[in-house]
């Protein structure tokens, strides 16, 4: 039976996302080789791994006639990793610029993440499918998934898939893990005599995939938006009740890019900046006593309510945390939970037991797929009110009253309907992807660039995945982290003080998806990089 759809969803099935100018007529967009590239680091070491694929140009779709004959496609597509909002704009945008290319062009999707390729768990792609997932949010028409493919006997695997599909290209929607694979992957194919290209999208929320070449991943711009309304609301009912202090906990694994993006758009009293806090080797006590004096100040002046960022990765970012964690972990494997705590060191026993009672517990029985201390599911918000409540009480002529709430928002910013820029975004990189298969271009990721500009005078274009690594043990795509140097960091550096003390909440409301000038808002991150 076919499910009612709400008058939202009904509405953004019929949106049409507008394409950059150059995407208009992709019988008339051809490629453009630029400058050849090397790796972030560790040239040589990269190279040896990437014989086929190391040092490829950075190319551009420019204006002009498609080179080569137009055949069908048979093209496959992957989700992997966290949810980001746009995921299935990507899969549409791929699918419509296969069939401009060529009518009897055929798109498969592959189910569960990466191990679809593996197990061979695919569905045709048909516009009928299509037509109830464009412009919606989450990755239900594939669903996702973690499991690394990396083994040799895995890769064959994949390989004799892609054999068996006669695929001519296949699309890599991930993260920086998932681009890591795409690259492998494409050197395996061309190592045994494969045609098929593989190419990657840039997707995370935690918008830590980025780079000169690569502005932003997908998803940062929805989620922030999202996360962004929630804050705006409850700063203006903490403004209102005037009772409570909101301890709000955001997603983003190890990088505060969300947390510095909600706070530009909703000015909270505190955003605590990983990247600042280990920049400046602060430890968990120092932090609690720098909430605790902004508490104790606002108290002073007769405000006992506040909004508080924290980022999800902050727990990975204090030296005494880390330690007992890494501690914990062969442990968690040797003895039973009530017995753990008896065999951590003198100093971690004393982290240990200074954490609330809930959190001791989510440290000893929330688990990874790897058997480690869950770190994204540990409630820092709750850690800190009570750090903070014990530095309030060493305060002497503190006679305020510190009442404080914990949220976590994550998930529910990971999944919802893509805004104009996320659909833009996501349709304009599923076309580019198609065009980079369409000219032989494997190991690459699609770009969009000039982010910041109207949607029509964006440019696209691909560069080699390899660009982007360097090597840890094996080659990766390193996280990038907020710049406390750059632009976005600076301009919250310069107002923070202010929104410590005086209420300057901002309140963005909802995502807005009306062809008007509220849809249209870049990203702060976006607007202030390129100032
Ligand atoms: P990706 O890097 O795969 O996009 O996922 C990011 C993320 O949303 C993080 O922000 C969060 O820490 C994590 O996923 C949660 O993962 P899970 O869905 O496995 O709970």
């Amino acid at each position: 039976m076919k499910k009612l759809k709400t008058p939202l969803e009904a509405d953004r099935l019929k949106y049409n996302p507008p394409l950059p100018e150059l995407l208009l007529d992709l019988t008339h967009c051809s490629i453009e080789e630029g400058s050849v590239t090397t790796s972030v680091a560790d040239e040589e070491e990269i190279q040896k791994f990437f014989p086929h694929t190391f040092g490829r140009k950075i190319v551009s779709c420019t204006k002009g006639p498609l080179p080569g004959k137009l055949a069908p496609l048979r093209i496959g597509v992957m989700l992997s990793g966290g949810q980001a909002p746009g995921g299935h704009n990507v899969i549409t945008g791929l699918f419509d610029a296969l069939k401009k290319l060529h009518s009897d062009s055929r798109l498969f999707g592959f189910l569960g993440g990466p191990i679809g390729i593996v197990d061979n768990k695919h569905v045709e792609l048909t516009a009928e499918i299509l037509a109830d997932y464009r412009n919606t949010g989450g990755f239900d028409l594939l669903g996702s998934g973690r499991t690394k493919v990396k083994t040799d006997e895995q890769l064959a695997c994949s390989l004799k898939v892609i054999q068996n599909l006669k695929l001519d290209g296949l699309v890599i929607i991930g993260g920086e893990g998932s681009n890591a694979y795409c690259a492998v992957l494409a050197e395996y194919l061309l190592n045994h005599g494969s045609q098929t290209r593989v190419v990657g999208i840039p997707k995370t929320i935690d918008g830590d995939l980025q780079d000169g070449m690569l502005e932003v991943s997908f998803g940062f711009d929805t989620a922030c938006k999202i996360y962004s309304e929630l804050i705006g609301n409850i700063a203006r009912d903490a403004i209102s009740s005037k009772k409570y202090y909101h301890f709000i906990k955001l997603m983003g694994r190890s990088a505060s890019h969300i947390t510095l993006e909600c706070a530009l758009q909703t000015h909270p009293n505190m955003a605590l900046i990983c990247e600042e806090i280990i920049a400046e080797g602060k430890d968990l006590a120092q932090i609690a006593e720098e909430l605790a004096e902004m508490v104790y100040e606002r108290s002073q002046q007769g405000k006992e309510y506040g909004v508080v960022l924290i980022p999800e990765g902050l727990i990975e970012f204090i030296p005494k945390m880390v330690k007992l964690i890494e501690e914990l972990n062969p442990l968690l494997a040797k003895y039973p939970e009530n017995e753990i705590a008896t065999h951590l060191s003198e100093k971690s026993r004393a982290a240990f037991d200074f954490l609330p009672l809930q959190i001791q517990q989510q440290l000893l029985s929330d688990r990874d797929h790897h058997g480690n201390v869950k770190l994204s599911h540990i409630a820092t918000e709750q850690l800190l009110i009570h750090a903070v409540k014990a530095k309030l009480k060493q305060k002497k002529d503190y006679k305020g009253q510190f009442t404080a709430l914990s949220h976590f928002f994550g998930y529910e910013g990971r999944s919802g309907f893509p805004s104009n820029f996320d659909a833009s975004y996501c349709y304009a990189l599923g076309h580019t992807a198609a065009l980079l298969i369409q000219g032989g271009y494997t190991g690459y990721m699609a770009v969009v660039h000039h982010l910041g500009c109207h949607i029509a005078d964006w440019k696209t274009g691909g560069i080699p995945i390899t660009m982007l690594m360097s090597m840890d043990k094996r080659p990766v795509i390193k996280k990038t982290l907020v710049d406390i140097h750059e632009e976005p960091f600076i301009y919250f550096d310069y107002q923070r003080g202010r929104w410590a003390m005086e209420d300057d909440y901002r309140y963005p409301g909802p995502i807005q998806y009306d062809s008007s000038s509220l849809s249209e808002q870049p990203t702060f991150t976006l607007l202030l990089r390129r100032r």
